[in-house]
């Protein structure tokens, strides 16, 4: 039986969120009741397919882009998958649906039973909040990170448009003390860090800075053939944000109209918009959290080929 504090650490409520509702904290981490509910109902009743592919990531560190890679990987790899549906025509996010959402929320969107082999689903839950299952059936795992300041920058800016009442300096306080949808940062990040034995860790970085090898390494760790250089055109920013444009209009089940996802794709922006002392801030905590794991912010500055 739970102690008071591990209760309390569990189920502790209520914070609320710059824009909607209220947040609760559970197991260590930030989310909105439904997310709770979902990750409980994930655990207790998926068991993953050896060929599952579970694209895992703290929310703005390059979900969509990596959703779009992997779908386009695997469309050329083998024409015939209609888990990889043409990127012209559907936003990542309409491809690879959210486990704890469009799988199974309360109102699951998609049965699981139609989605074709091999599955992908992505998720911004914990590592911990899985099943332990994710981590011996042999599906593969990968894990986008992408480093704090930029990362927060673009969650500013995508809260900015549903109309953040607070200032950038409290939105950042709240950052740093984890008060964000799937927060503490720092805690998500380590906890796929820590089994990146089984788990492939990307970085936005490394993407930017060397696309085609890393979707080379992501393609092998798929076991798919493909011609790399396409599939980095095919995802490109530039590419995604027209197809984007072109589509119209489209909304998101989070109520992020399907262009706010793509926004500026670069690295660095928090440059425009933290102080020194901000990311000095961040290195701080980096270094506590981080301590001793043999992740550090350095991660985000190499690329891929090193
Ligand atoms: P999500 O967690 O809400 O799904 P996610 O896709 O992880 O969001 O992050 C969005 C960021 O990825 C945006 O960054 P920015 O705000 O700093 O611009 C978005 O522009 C960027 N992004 C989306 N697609 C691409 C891409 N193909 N190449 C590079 N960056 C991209």
């Amino acid at each position: 039986m739970d102690t008071p504090q591990q209760k309390e650490d569990k189920i502790s409520p209520q914070a609320k969120w710059w824009v909607d509702g209220q947040r609760i904290r559970y197991k260590g981490f930030w989310f909105k009741l439904e997310f709770i509910t979902a990750s409980e109902a994930i655990r207790a009743h998926y068991t993953p397919l050896p060929s599952d592919i579970i694209l895992a990531s703290f929310p703005k560190t390059g979900t969509t882009w990596l959703k779009a890679l992997t779908s386009s990987i695997l469309r050329h790899s083998s024409p015939l998958s209609s888990s990889s549906k043409d990127l012209d025509y559907l936003n990542p996010h309409e491809i690879v649906p959210f486990l704890e959402i469009e799988i199974f929320g309360e109102n699951p969107s998609k049965d699981i039973t139609e989605i074709s082999c091999p599955s992908v689903f992505s998720t911004h839950l914990p590592l911990s909040f899985l099943p332990e299952t994710v981590k011996t059936s042999g599906c593969r795992v990968i894990y986008i990170t992408r480093h704090p300041a930029d990362t927060f920058v673009s969650l500013w800016h995508l809260y900015n448009k549903f109309g953040t009442e607070i200032s950038i300096r409290q939105a950042f306080d709240e950052f740093c003390k984890g008060l964000v949808p799937a927060g503490p940062y720092f805690e998500h990040v380590l906890e796929f860090w820590e089994a990146r034995d089984r788990v492939m860790f990307v970085t936005y970085e490394d993407l930017k800075a060397n696309p085609e090898e890393t979707v080379r390494r992501i393609a092998e760790f798929l076991g798919c053939k493909i011609i790399v250089e396409k599939i980095v055109k095919e995802c490109s920013f530039e590419k995604l944000k027209n197809t984007s444009k072109e589509r119209g209009e489209g909304v998101h089940w989070s109520g992020t109209k399907y262009d706010m996802f793509f926004r500026k794709g670069v690295v660095g922006d928090w440059k425009n918009h933290l102080t020194q002392e901000m990311m000095k801030e961040l290195e701080d905590l980096a270094d506590l959290k981080w301590r001793g794991s043999g992740l550090d912010l350095n991660i985000f500055n190499r690329s891929a080929s090193q």
